[in-house]
């Protein structure tokens, strides 16, 4: 290319009246009004005017008549007052890559499509002020969950995704051929994490996980991101509070940095209520009806649930065992030391108080039909001095889900994987 960007459409404004500016976008809209020709240039940042003169502007006016919407174009020009807005009249108007229509979507937003046509073509869909706002606040979230962890000491860690045994239960894995040995992709890092917390202290990752269910609903995914913390010398108490507090602090920031992309989606930014509730499991199951005892709340209750508390955050805590995964610390009378971090009737996140012995780590495993031998080198890790610890995993699509307040949680996910999506 031979002309560089100098400005992005949203700079360009009264200020820069009379000086020369380069901008680069997609022409979403063109207007011809007699012998005048109208252009928008979309760009990330907003949208800027270009006026052209047929009498005027010669070859320029011919190339611009002719570019088709969507195409991406390089404008140079002297920014001018227009009839109530500032406007570039061009000297330069290169098109650097010609859409080719039909398209499968209209970026401009004003023909909604259908989600699978969205998925299909990503790249075009982003043009769409109000689905480019949920990656914005994405993007503000998951860096506001770096910044308040690093505040409290954390140490952030990467750990495999390519592992030799199941984490959570072992129906739910992808099996790969490892190069001629048998394995899966991570549906969580909990035994790592709990491992670096015996050293680092704090550990926390963000990071895909993995899980072969055949859901198919609003907010299952095969492959989505997982906020994962450990924390040594602490109860499911303290990380609920350390949740909590992250929580309400993403939301805060995202108030604050993201007020036009909340404007394009139409809604409010979520103002946590605080404390967040916390219900024990046989509180939530007085309130609702057809649940079993000792079992998992379905779709049906947890709804029910959600319609009880509102729309806010809230925990269950106490989870009967039994429910729970193996490293969960069991609390007598067949609960366990356990959390649910919901919005509504979604869980968000799930967590608690680990089990930190070795004997016992043992028992659980093969109350759950697991065989401790594949798990020989989590469990020597306890014969090496294992402080109690306590953590949880968020899910970072369904909490942008709850924020953005979107219907699916593939509206959350740049190229989300389900039993049926696979590409692009
Ligand atoms: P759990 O299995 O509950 O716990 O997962 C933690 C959180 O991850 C999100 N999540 C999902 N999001 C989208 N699609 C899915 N298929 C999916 N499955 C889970 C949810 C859920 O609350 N190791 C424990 C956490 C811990 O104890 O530290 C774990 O993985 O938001």
């Amino acid at each position: 290319m031979k002309v560089k960007r100098t400005r992005y459409a949203k700079e360009v404004d009264e200020s820069l009246v009379g000086r020369e500016v380069t901008i680069a976008g997609w022409i979403e809209d063109k207007r011809p009004v007699g012998k005048l020709l109208f252009l928008t240039v979309r760009d990330r940042t907003g949208v800027t005017q270009v006026l052209l003169k047929r009498n005027e502007d010669g070859e320029l006016w011919e190339v611009a008549e002719r570019v088709p919407r969507q195409s991406f174009v390089v404008v140079s020009g002297t920014v001018k007052m227009g009839a109530g807005r500032v406007e570039i009249r061009p000297k330069v108007f290169e098109v650097v890559s010609e859409a080719r229509h039909p398209l499968p979507l209209d970026p401009s937003g004003r023909t909604p499509a259908s989600l699978p046509v969205v998925l299909d073509a990503r790249p075009l869909s982003l043009r769409v002020p109000a689905i480019k706002a949920i990656f914005k606040i994405k993007s503000t979230v998951a860096n506001a969950i770096r910044e308040f962890l690093h505040g409290r000491g954390f140490v952030e860690v990467h750990t495999p995704k390519l592992i030799s045994s199941a984490t959570e239960g072992g129906a739910a894995l992808f099996e790969v051929d490892y190069l001629g040995r048998k394995a899966y992709l991570a549906q969580s890092p909990q035994l790592y994490k709990e491992q670096l917390c015996a050293a680092l202290d704090r550990v926390f990752e963000v990071a895909p996980a993995f899980r072969a269910e055949k859901s198919h609903t609003t907010r299952h995914v095969t492959e989505f991101t997982s906020v994962d913390v450990e924390v040594a010398f602490a109860d499911y108490n303290d990380v609920m509070d350390l949740l909590e507090e992250l929580v309400a602090y993403c939301c805060e920031r995202s108030a604050e940095e993201d007020a036009d992309e909340y404007a394009a989606l139409g809604v409010e930014p979520l103002k946590p209520e605080r404390p967040f509730p916390r219900l024990t499991y046989d509180e939530a199951f007085e309130m609702v009806s057809g649940a079993v005892y000792g079992d998992d709340f379905e779709t049906p209750q947890l709804r029910e649930l959600g319609e009880k508390v509102g729309e806010r955050f809230y925990f269950i805590v106490d989870w009967p065992a039994k429910t729970k995964p193996f490293y969960i610390k069991e609390k007598g009378g067949g609960l366990s030391e356990s959390f649910d971090l919901m919005f509504s009737w979604v869980e968000l996140a799930s967590g608690g108080t680990r089990v930190d012995g070795r004997g016992e780590l043992e028992r659980k495993l093969k109350e759950q039909g697991l065989d401790p031998k594949d798990f020989e080198y989590h469990l020597r890790v306890f014969d090496w001095g294992v402080p109690p610890h306590a953590g949880w995993g968020l899910g970072l699509d369904r909490l942008i889900q709850v924020m953005t307040r979107r219907e699916n949680i593939r509206e959350v996910i740049l190229y989300p994987r389900d039993p049926e999506r696979l590409v692009p």
